[in-house]
């Protein structure tokens, strides 16, 4: 385990990057603004899962640049990128097999997010990271938390079996090697069931660490805080703060409460100096760009670090 950490706990400092179809609405349906996240504007406006999925055909990120993005995290010295390869709204950022939900088969995009993105860390030295979604689908009759769609009782297990693990596999079999999964909101998952995802992490990708929402009570490399939370004092084991920008992950268009570079640097070195690590959202637009004002506030932030590692 140590070994596995050991450039985990150097990084200190990561990028979380959410990134899918409720780019598109951005906050906002149908005329109404909703206050919350982004990226559950699926759930809190109750969207069929066939009016929701209607908007892979206008996902068309044509601007997204791999480079940028990496630039942008190098810029703000942050080690290595997370990014949703599949959130709760079940759409997936890189070709499946296992559901053609996903950027190559349902977008007029037709390529593979995921694959760019990890090429590119994987040519400049930045580690790659996945964040998968493993309970909560509210595209699949099977997975959990969609009851609006699907109210009557489900088989997860075949869900499991059926996507999670298929998309798993692909996830550690196809993009080289992968700094982490990032696992989240378990739910109602058993403990053999997430014992089943840990053990198939393991044997396809045994340096890959597994972050601490996989669930069911079982063990993982690191714990992760509450969202945005802090520790008041230095906590044992390793653990990682994720953390937003502004108020929301996913691209929100009317989401301006930006956190300052002098907050965000204060926190940085308040989280590293506890012992933990920092992973710093940013929400890009469905035209792949990461927001202006996000850019801006990282390359601050990356500017204290230079001073300080100069000095
Ligand atoms: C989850 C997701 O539901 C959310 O959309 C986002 O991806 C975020 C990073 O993770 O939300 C959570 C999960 C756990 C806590 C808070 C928000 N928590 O433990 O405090």
């Amino acid at each position: 385990q140590d070994q596995r950490m050991q450039w985990w706990r150097d990084a200190r400092f990561g990028m979380f990057i959410h990134w899918g179809l409720y780019s598109i609405p951005a906050g906002e349906w149908k005329g109404k603004e909703y206050p919350q996240i982004g990226e559950w504007i699926m759930k809190n406006a109750r969207i069929p899962v066939a009016e929701y999925s209607e908007l892979a055909k206008q996902f068309n990120p044509v601007k997204f640049d791999p480079k940028a993005f990496v630039a942008t995290a190098k810029n703000a010295g942050m080690k290595y990128i997370t990014i949703t390869s599949k959130h709760h709204d079940g759409f997936a950022m890189f070709k499946s097999n296992a559901s053609p939900f996903n950027i190559v088969d349902a977008t007029p995009y037709h390529k593979d997010i995921i694959k760019q993105l990890a090429d590119e860390c994987h040519r400049q030295g930045i580690k790659i990271c996945f964040y998968y979604s493993q309970s909560r689908d509210w595209h699949e009759p099977n997975g959990l938390d969609n009851d609006w769609d699907f109210p009557k009782e489900r088989n997860f297990q075949q869900y499991l079996d059926t996507k999670v693990k298929p998309q798993l596999t692909e996830l550690l079999t196809n993009y080289g090697e992968i700094g982490m999964i990032w696992f989240d909101t378990p739910m109602s998952i058993s403990k053999d069931q997430a014992q089943s995802l840990k053990d198939l992490v393991r044997k396809l990708q045994p340096a890959c660490i597994i972050s601490g929402r996989l669930g069911g009570g079982v063990e993982t490399d690191y714990q992760s805080t509450g969202d945005n939370v802090i520790p008041a004092a230095t906590i044992p084991g390793d653990w990682e703060v994720p953390a937003t920008l502004n108020n929301t992950w996913g691209y929100k268009k009317n989401d301006h409460a930006w956190k300052s570079p002098g907050e965000l640097t204060r926190l940085l070195f308040d989280i590293a100096s506890k012992g933990g690590n920092y992973l710093l959202n940013v929400g890009p637009t469905s035209e792949g760009v990461i927001p202006e004002e996000s850019v801006k506030i990282l390359a601050r932030v990356g500017g204290w670090m230079k001073v300080n590692n100069e000095a």
